[in-house]
């Protein structure tokens, strides 16, 4: 436990060996293991509130269990809402009978000195623990490689010599430690290890005094000690905050336009803030039934908002899946509609190049007959020719055969002189 920003985490990050990383951090009593060699992490927390987280460690033939908590003073979170979850978590564990073995109470060495806000949480950790307990506590201090070592000296001596601060918790037996090593070291974990170990070896089950009250006397958080404490803090942090409130609305009474659109601002931020400590006091006056009725509505809201989201989800999937299917078979008609075409296309332009073949070879056979035709009357007409030439032909010698070549021509002449009757009185 402490102030926010002391190391908390980092003190089980250099025990566990690893960093605490919030994403692992599971929700409510459930506990999950997320991968091999992660810690078992168990996790209370109060949604928009502080979150306690639980890791677990083997150290020699222990399980250490190390509890992270928020801090107390925190920017984000109010003290009630710190001191809500740690004390769920308290009354959770040990109304199933699980008992601390201690507390390590964290506080950075390099602060300058105890400031009020400080002295106060430190109070109410006091009156969370009881003085039974105070054996079980080891008071630590971080970040010695912030501050030079005299000064550091100094201030531990300071803190453990003052009553109001740690002085009474160690006359009642509470521990002092330091927390050295530099970040990541061995030397770190050692450290951090010692101080673990020194509450391992006191062998002590202790019930702080808060969940005595909660748990044995059925006592709202209020009327805790450490509830009361805090309470006493937000009366006096409301009557304070009431007296500022009524200093500016008498101020804007008689201010002019430009300085009461100003003190307006100032006047938001009071009533803001009061009405932030009025919501503290409700829900430290819950009881504890109360406070797990109110983060039962609250997760119900979650998982409703969760099963809403699905439904939504579900219903885009559906109509994704619908309009899917729609363009499925449109592409499909299509497909089969162009498919149908192109093979009508196909079958047509087949018929008109069988056609078109088809008065190729007709084409061809005539020719081919023409051209028999056209070889065979000039056969005939050479054979005639040369019938002719061997009829008219001198019995022998050169002479015969320079005389056929001349009278060929001059029976073509007569030929055509004559008409077809000469002719074929020539040929006969
Ligand atoms: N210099 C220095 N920084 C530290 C030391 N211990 C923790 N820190 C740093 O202090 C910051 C707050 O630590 P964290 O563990 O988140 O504090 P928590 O709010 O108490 O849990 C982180 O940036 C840590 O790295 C220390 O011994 N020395
Ligand atoms: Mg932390």
């Amino acid at each position: 436990m402490g102030v926010t920003g002391t190391g908390k985490s980092s003190f089980i990050a250099d025990c566990i060996g690893k960093p605490v990383d919030d994403q692992m951090i599971g929700h409510g009593l459930r506990s999950r293991k997320l991968h091999t060699n992660a810690p078992l992490i168990l996790a209370y927390s109060t949604p928009g509130t502080g979150r306690v987280a639980v890791y677990t460690l083997k150290y020699n033939d222990h399980t250490v269990r190390l509890i992270d908590t928020p801090g107390f003073d925190d920017t984000s979170l109010s003290d009630t809402d710190v001191l809500t979850a740690v004390a769920q978590c308290f009354h959770e564990t040990y109304s199933v009978d699980i008992k601390l073995s201690g507390i390590i109470y964290i506080h950075r060495i390099s602060d300058p000195r105890m400031t009020g806000n400080a002295l106060k949480n430190l109070e109410m950790f006091k009156k969370m623990c009881g003085e039974e307990s105070l054996e079980c506590v080891v008071l630590a201090t971080t970040m010695w490689d912030s501050v030079a070592q005299r000064l550091g000296n100094a201030r531990e001596e300071e803190l453990v010599s003052e009553p109001l601060f740690w002085g009474s918790m160690k006359l009642l037996g509470s521990m002092v430690e330091r927390l050295s090593g530099d970040k990541g070291t061995e030397a770190r974990h050692n450290s951090a290890m010692n101080i673990v170990q020194k509450i391992v070896l006191k062998k002590k089950k202790i019930v702080l005094d808060i969940q005595r009250e909660m748990v044995d006397d059925h006592k709202p958080l209020a009327e805790t000690s450490a509830g009361q404490e805090l309470d006493k803090g937000l009366r006096e942090a409301k009557l304070k905050h009431q007296k500022e409130l009524k200093s500016i609305q008498d101020s804007m009474k008689k201010a002019d336009a430009k300085t009461r659109s100003l003190l307006e601002d100032h006047e938001k931020h009071y009533q803001e803030k009061l009405t932030r400590l009025d919501k503290d006091q409700e829900i430290l006056n819950m009881s504890i039934a109360e406070m797990y009725k109110q983060k039962e509505e609250q997760l119900r809201e979650i998982i409703q908002m969760k099963k809403d989201q699905e439904h939504q989800a579900q219903q885009l999937e559906a109509r994704i899946k619908r309009r899917e299917s729609e363009l499925e078979s449109q592409y499909h008609n299509q497909k089969q509609a162009f498919e149908k075409e192109r093979s009508e296309m196909k079958a047509s332009t087949k018929a008109q190049q069988e056609k078109i073949l088809q008065q190729d070879a007709n084409m061809a056979k005539k020719l081919q007959k023409l051209e028999n035709e056209h070889a065979q009357e000039l056969r005939e007409l050479r054979a005639q020719a040369q019938m002719s030439q061997l009829n008219n032909a001198p019995a022998s010698g050169s002479a015969g055969g320079a005389l056929g070549s001349f009278i060929l021509p001059m029976v073509m002449v007569a030929m055509i002189a004559g008409g077809m009757g000469g002719l074929g009185g020539l040929g006969s």
